[in-house]
């Protein structure tokens, strides 16, 4: 079916007939949840033809195909994406509207798809939706976890986890098990090698424990293309003719947890054997069925790089290199030096962090116990990396930092970037100080294979979705060819100073604040004003993003105020969302902080409303869709250096926000694009945060002690000002006072407390603030994922459209 000649009407007929048909029921008595999984079915029909015809095209056209191996992939609800990227999101709203049927009441039936922890997994689901939309041939390759990230509820101020079932009785409309792509795995057991029938050495496995991979695919709708790629995420199963090893109802249960949960840490490496199970699990089952697909064409295995590229998202799939070698050398043949070939040229990988306690390190003796094999072929692949170095006259020391097995750990990141052709960090600071930093070695060693690759974000969800009537805004003033080419957005500038579209614009912002309050005063209780500065800062809870120290400036004017109840100043609405990673004590304590000042602040009439704080709970990608476009501050402020790029930082520009940032990540690429006076930026650069690394001359409690203003506000935590948080109050005062501040929060306070006032200026004369944010808007088209994509695509993989 073409969707070109899709009418309302006979949207309508085919909506009517699938619900009577599938859940024998008509309109008006369905829930919104029938509704949904009625509608979902619809355009699965609608889409199904495309999506074995791409299928069928590749194969047949041999063209290379980019696999992107990613432990998460966060792409919230699906629905309206599809919709809109068939074409059909204005028919379907308007022919419900014609059924009487409430659009967002059905769209909200949809869970979440959940199954990341943040930026790392929602960027996976960016460059999916980005790579159908551009045309490139790329699938994504994780797993179906059965439990997401979990759902976070706050009671008494604490946060408390609950598990995500995102199943839920509809389960997932979207995904399609395919039986005829199942694959083994082998875990455990022992290994040695015995000469076979050709007089080759060849592995054999003793008491290995064989699972089944059974696929799931979710498709990936391009944009207005016709194109749709493959999501692939895993299950585990237990193999019919290995039923009788898991004769108890634990012993099965323990095969179903490898894809039970996702791990919902990105804040402390832990080197459980779940988790390495997890990683070889997805990495093993989609190199097994690459290979099988990249043979049917017939061609040499040892050139499968010319056909296939496997991107390494994180260290989290980094087995790769080792799992491909064992498949090419122990399964298929290959001799090792022109297996070791394709398979440098085959993988790529992408760093996200500097913080190098998160490259993951295995200890040795769980690896071999769990990958016995895997485990020698690391060792062989380790041993000629140190050879080949000797051989060429490296600095001892130097090999033995980058080599991969050294103190009885395995270190991933080093696999990753000897077992491939390249390397990247996620924002032109971060690739730096790589380079300079975290992986200088392996510069010196390779510096070719060092690039960047800014982050991106999917401009159709958070312009078009979640923010249609600044879009509408938008096609008034330029047309709608930017719905299509985000660098359109740049013709915007030519009514920075049309005060028509100013105050349009305004409106918009207004709008989509009113909606937010509506959402605040329903779930939160608190009662707030959109004549307020909405100041948002909505992102993991990680003491290097610093949401303290937007607290220490809350606390100032909170101070400010008790001391001068008429102080002139624009009302202020904090809104934080952050979810901590369930034994991150510290972060944990931040959460009950904020709380518990949040219920002194709001219930203080003595403030007179002017200024207001508002924890909302379970920040998730839905959420980020009401909360971003209504917001007029998006902090940006983490300790320079550490945030590898931050992508929400794009979404607020994009919708009209002015970031209040630090030099850091993408923060300093944002600048670039909007220009110094479009943004405010304050606090240590990355050059002085070293500097004082260098020089072990940063002490915390000096600069509390010879600042007043500072101290009482860093007193306020433990002097009983804050009700119910005495044990959260002196862990803070300690990380700040008694460890020195880690995060340089003190050395940037007075820094952040003047940008604080630079905003609350600019927000006075509503033309100014109104300028900055279309300018953030105009200069926004930089940071669409299907750009980042395609310098992947092009640079890295070499992929044609
Ligand atoms: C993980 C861990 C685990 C061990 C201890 C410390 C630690 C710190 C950070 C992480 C984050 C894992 C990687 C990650 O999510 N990175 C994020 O990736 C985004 C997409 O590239 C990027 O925008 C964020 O700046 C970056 O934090």
């Amino acid at each position: 079916m073409t969707l070109e000649n899709l009418t309302k009407e006979q949207f309508i007929r085919d909506f009517k007939d699938t619900l009577h048909e599938e859940q024998l029921i008509k309109v008006p008595a369905a829930t919104p949840a029938e509704l949904f999984t009625t509608l979902a079915k619809v355009i699965r029909k609608y889409y199904t033809d495309s999506w074995l015809e791409r299928n069928r095209k590749l194969s047949e056209e041999q063209q290379k195909i980019a696999y992107y191996f990613s432990i998460e992939f966060l792409p919230g609800r699906m629905l309206e994406t599809n919709l809109l990227n068939l074409g059909i999101l204005d028919l379907v709203k308007a022919g419900f509207a014609d059924l009487d049927v409430d659009f967002e009441a059905v769209k909200n039936a949809e869970h979440d798809m959940a199954l990341g922890n943040g930026g790392l997994g929602r960027l996976a689901a960016a460059f999916m939706d980005s790579l159908a939309t551009t045309g490139y041939p790329g699938f994504g390759n994780g797993l179906r976890y059965k439990y997401g990230l979990f759902k976070q509820r706050i009671v008494d101020g604490y946060q408390v986890e609950l598990p995500d079932s995102w199943f839920g009785s509809i389960g997932n409309v979207w995904e399609v098990r395919k039986d005829h792509d199942v694959v083994d795995i082998k875990l455990f057991g022992d290994v040695y090698l015995a000469i076979d029938e050709n007089g080759k050495f060849s592995p054999v496995y003793k008491d290995a424990q064989v699972l089944r991979a059974v696929p799931y695919d979710v498709p990936q709708i391009g944009f207005e293309n016709g194109n749709i790629n493959n999501l692939r995420l895993w299950d585990v199963e237990i193999p019919e003719e290995y039923e009788l090893n898991y004769p108890t109802l634990a012993d099965r249960r323990a095969v179903q947890d490898i894809t039970a949960i996702l791990y919902p840490d990105d804040s402390n490496y832990e080197g459980k054997q779940l988790r390495l199970v997890q990683e070889y699990f997805m990495t093993s089952a989609g190199l097994q069925t690459i290979i099988k697909s990249y043979l049917k064409q017939g061609l040499p295995l040892e050139n499968i790089h010319e056909k296939v590229s496997v991107h390494i998202n994180d260290t989290h799939p980094a087995v790769a290199p080792a799992e491909f070698m064992r498949l090419l050398v122990d399964e298929y043949g290959l001799e090792w030096d022109a297996a070791w070939s394709t398979t440098v040229q085959t993988m790529s990988y992408t760093n996200h962090t500097i913080l190098s306690e998160a490259l993951e390190k295995w200890d040795a003796g769980l690896f071999k116990k769990v990958l016995p094999r895997v485990y020698q072929i690391i060792l062989e692949i380790d041993n000629r990396f140190v050879a080949g170095l000797a051989q060429e006259g490296r600095d001892a020391d130097l090999i033995e930092r980058t080599r991969i097995v050294k103190n009885g750990q395995i270190h991933m990141a080093n696999l990753a970037i000897i077992g491939g052709h390249s390397v990247n960090g996620v924002a032109k600071l971060h690739t730096e100080l790589l380079k300079e930093d975290t992986l200088h070695d392996f510069y010196v060693l390779y510096p070719e294979k060092f690039n960047n690759k800014t982050n991106g974000i999917v401009q159709r969800r958070w312009t078009q979705i979640a923010a249609p009537e600044l879009s509408a805004a938008i096609d008034e003033t330029i047309g709608k060819e930017w719905r299509k080419d985000i660098h359109q957005l740049k013709k915007l500038e030519a009514f920075a100073d049309d005060d028509a579209v100013l105050a349009n614009f305004y409106q918009v912002k207004q709008e989509a604040k009113a909606r937010l309050a509506k959402y605040i005063l329903e779930t939160t209780g608190v009662e707030v004003s959109t004549d307020a500065i909405f100041d948002v800062q909505v992102k993991r809870l990680h003491a290097y993003k610093r949401q303290l120290l937007n607290v220490l400036h809350i606390i100032k004017l909170y101070w400010d105020l008790k001391d001068n109840p008429d102080k002139d100043m624009v009302p202020r609405v904090f809104i934080f969302g952050a979810k901590a990673a369930p034994g991150y004590h510290f972060a944990k304590s931040v959460i009950k902080l904020i709380n518990e000042l949040a219920n002194l602040i709001n219930n203080d009439a003595s403030l007179q409303s002017k200024l207001k704080v508002v924890f909302l709970e379970n920040y998730n990608v839905s959420l980020a869709e009401l909360i971003v476009p209504a917001a007029n501050v998006s902090e940006q402020i983490s300790t320079a250096s550490k945030e590898a790029s931050g992508t929400s930082n794009m979404k607020f520009m994009m919708t009209g926000a002015i970031t209040l940032a630090t030099l850091d990540g993408a923060n300093i690429e944002i600048k670039d694009e909007c220009g110094d006076d479009n943004i405010v930026i304050f606090g240590l650069t990355k050059d002085e945060v070293y500097d004082h690394y260098a020089k072990h001359d940063y002490y915390s409690r000096g600069v509390y002690e010879n600042n007043p203003v500072l101290k009482r506000v860093v007193d306020t935590f433990i002097n009983g000002t804050i009700p119910n948080s005495q044990s959260e109050g002196s862990e803070i005062y300690d990380a700040l006072i008694t460890q020195n501040d880690e995060y340089f929060l003190l050395a940037d306070f007075d820094a952040y407390v003047s940008a604080q006032e630079r905003i609350d200026s600019l927000y006075r004369d509503q033309r100014t603030w109104s300028r900055m944010s279309l300018m953030n808007i105009a200069t926004s088209g930089k940071f669409t994922s299907d750009d980042t994509i395609t310098e992947y695509a092009e640079e890295i993989w070499n992929l044609k459209k």
